[in-house]
């Protein structure tokens, strides 16, 4: 972890600057008729789950370039996650891939503890296969033609919910790579009819306040159809097994221009929305940093949300899922976490009874004006009164260097080059 004076010496070099940039949006909002510390309150008890395979260095099918001082496990990998905590108190909660991370839950549990940290969802692995493994995963996993196969994958789904109930956890996330690559190598609907089969045996092993969260995404490693390909598919598999049953956004796995926030009303407005992972894109699933492509259209996302706020049941999941390959990734999933936070409190700020009254008389300009309001407000202030508040950094990656935790590290852990960059 970071010494608490080094945190305390970089957040007095910025205060000054710090209080009179708070004071002045402070100032504005309240013009708008907004009062700064009520938002600041719903920022500050805002957190996003940090996926443990995100602190590794991740890669392409090209190659890898591994970082320094990588963690060799997932002790190791809770320190990171408790890092990124301990400097944005924006990510109190760490999302676990089985079987990576497979540990006694009473070490984990210890650990999470020594660094101020929960568990998120728990992430099952059937898209590739292990050491020792009976049945290959090469040809699928809960849609597999081979019955065995299929029980193999629903047994490890099972363990990963055993597991979870030790450990805190109150979900399950499925992501296959079901599908085939030839048009022709598989009967679309024979292949769905056995995922949903496996599926449901998986869902009677859930406890009853769990939720099963089930993935989409559109192509790859499949390249010619997936099983689980889209939000439609996705929401078939949700009605089809029951109200635990809900639907993961993935913001990389659509289509390129896909209407992202629109499939978030949609699947809110009939309560199958379970939760997210948050990522950006330029092309394809390029699981690129959230927010640094296209922040607007997460700010849209938020804006859903925010509009969703209050609805009886509705409490969506929220996690990041993205892969660093040119950057520290505690510096990645800082920002990340903090971009996330930010569109939230920019959708905060959208004047909604004004917006209604824009929409109802069909003002598209000044609707759209309304809305872009929020987005165009500097909100940095609010979230760095947050983090010093709650006893983070007001800049954590400045913080973070100053800190040299990273060359810390780097001395106590041996490169090893087996470390699962893989990302879902
Ligand atoms: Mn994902």
């Amino acid at each position: 972890m970071i010494n608490a004076d080094i945190i305390t010496q970089q957040n007095a070099d910025r205060l000054e600057r710090l209080n009179a940039d708070y004071a002045a949006l402070g100032a504005q909002l309240d013009r708008r008729g907004i009062d700064i510390a009520r938002i600041k309150s719903k920022v500050a008890r805002y957190g996003v789950a940090v996926p443990s395979w995100g602190v590794g260095t991740g890669g392409t099918r090209f190659a890898r370039f591994p970082g320094a001082g990588e963690p060799r496990g997932i002790f190791d990998k809770l320190d990171d996650c408790g890092v990124i905590q301990q400097l944005t108190r924006a990510t109190p909660s760490v999302s676990l891939h089985i079987p990576w991370d497979d540990a006694p839950a009473t070490d984990l549990n210890a650990k999470a503890e020594q660094v101020g940290l929960r568990f998120d969802a728990m992430n099952s692995n059937t898209f590739q296969d292990q050491p020792g493994q009976t049945h290959s995963y090469k040809f699928g996993s809960l849609s597999h033609t081979d019955a065995a196969t299929r029980r193999q994958a629903v047994e490890h789904n099972i363990a990963c919910i055993a597991l979870g109930e030790k450990i805190g956890s109150k979900a399950l996330t499925i992501w296959v790579g079901d599908g085939s690559n030839f048009p022709g190598q598989a009967n679309f609907t024979r292949q769905f009819e056995r995922y949903l089969e496996a599926t449901q045996q998986i869902y009677a092993a859930l406890p009853d306040d769990w939720t099963l969260l089930t993935e989409h995404k559109m192509y790859e490693p499949a390249f010619y159809s997936t099983v689980v390909q889209d939000w439609g598919t996705n929401l078939l598999i949700a009605q089809q097994l029951g109200d635990q049953a809900k639907c993961l956004v993935d913001l990389g796995h659509h289509a390129p221009n896909v209407n992202i926030e629109m499939i978030v009303a949609r699947l809110t407005q009939f309560g199958k929305l379970g939760g997210f992972h948050f990522n950006d894109s330029k092309y394809g699933d390029d699981d690129l940093d959230t927010g640094s492509i296209d922040p607007y259209r997460l700010f849209l996302v938020f804006n859903e949300l925010v509009e969703a706020e209050g609805t009886p049941g509705f409490n969506p999941m929220h996690m990041l899922d993205q892969s660093h390959n040119v950057t520290d990734p505690i510096e990645s999933l800082m920002t990340s976490a903090m971009e996330v936070q930010r569109a939230y409190a920019q959708a905060l700020l959208v004047d909604r009874a004004a917006l209604v009254g824009f929409q109802d008389e069909n003002d598209a300009l000044m609707a759209a004006t309304t809305l872009k309001h929020g987005f165009r407000t500097d909100v940095e202030p609010i979230l760095a009164m947050a983090r010093l508040e709650g006893g983070g950094a007001i800049d954590p990656v400045a913080t973070y260097r100053a800190s040299g935790y990273r060359a810390r590290v780097a001395g106590e852990r041996p490169a090893v080059s087996g470390v699962g960059g893989g990302i879902v």
